[in-house]
């Protein structure tokens, strides 16, 4: 396994639409297994391909974690996932992101959602999530498509963060 650099905003590529997986094969498992190791490591509880560098569908999720006593971790792997419904009801949670690091801020998404997908061996799964997980799927579905929370936020918010990122990245570089 290896630890995978995380891109960070405003960097383009995470604005870019990711590509359906094709076949699920070793190099997609490898693939997996290296963003599980870069999610716990980071650490979050979701990471999107995308987020480092590889622009294929593909993310992972665990909102339990590694190292906790009382449970055991729940790693969910989803490849190609699609959202088949979702509920009338929003929830609101206050979202990090690690594309936008020491960022959070409060986004309203459907409480409860259903989605399909291909798992590691390429079957086809469905699964109904609400909570965490719900939220948790829904923001990294949105990183395939190219959105990232800030762009739930109004554009001010969004403006301001985005700004105060690039001030970052000019003094770490
Ligand atoms: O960058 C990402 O997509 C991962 C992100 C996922 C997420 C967090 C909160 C709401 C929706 C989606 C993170 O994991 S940020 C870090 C984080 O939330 C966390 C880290 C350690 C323990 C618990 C949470
Ligand atoms: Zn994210």
């Amino acid at each position: 396994m290896a630890l995978l650099p995380i891109y960070t905003a405003p960097d383009p590529l995470l604005k870019t639409i990711s590509k359906p997986v094709e076949e699920v094969n070793d190099d997609i498992r490898k693939l997996v297994d290296d963003m599980f190791e870069t999610m716990y490591d980071a650490p979050g509880i979701g990471l999107a391909a995308i987020q480092v560098g590889v622009q294929k569908r593909v993310l992972v999720v665990d909102i339990v974690g590694k190292g906790r006593d009382d449970e055991a971790p729940q790693p969910l792997a989803l490849i190609n996932p699609e959202i088949t419904w979702v509920s009338d009801d929003d929830a609101v949670y206050e979202e990090g992101c690690l594309s936008v690091p020491e960022h959070y801020a409060d986004v309203a998404r459907p409480a409860e959602i259903e989605v399909n997908y291909l798992d590691l061996s390429g079957a086809r799964k469905s699964l109904s999530a609400d909570g965490l997980l719900s939220t948790c799927i829904q923001h990294e579905i949105d990183h395939l498509e190219g959105i990232l929370f800030l762009d739930h936020l109004s554009g001010l918010k969004r403006n301001m963060i985005l700004r105060k990122l690039l001030k970052q990245k000019k003094i770490a570089s």
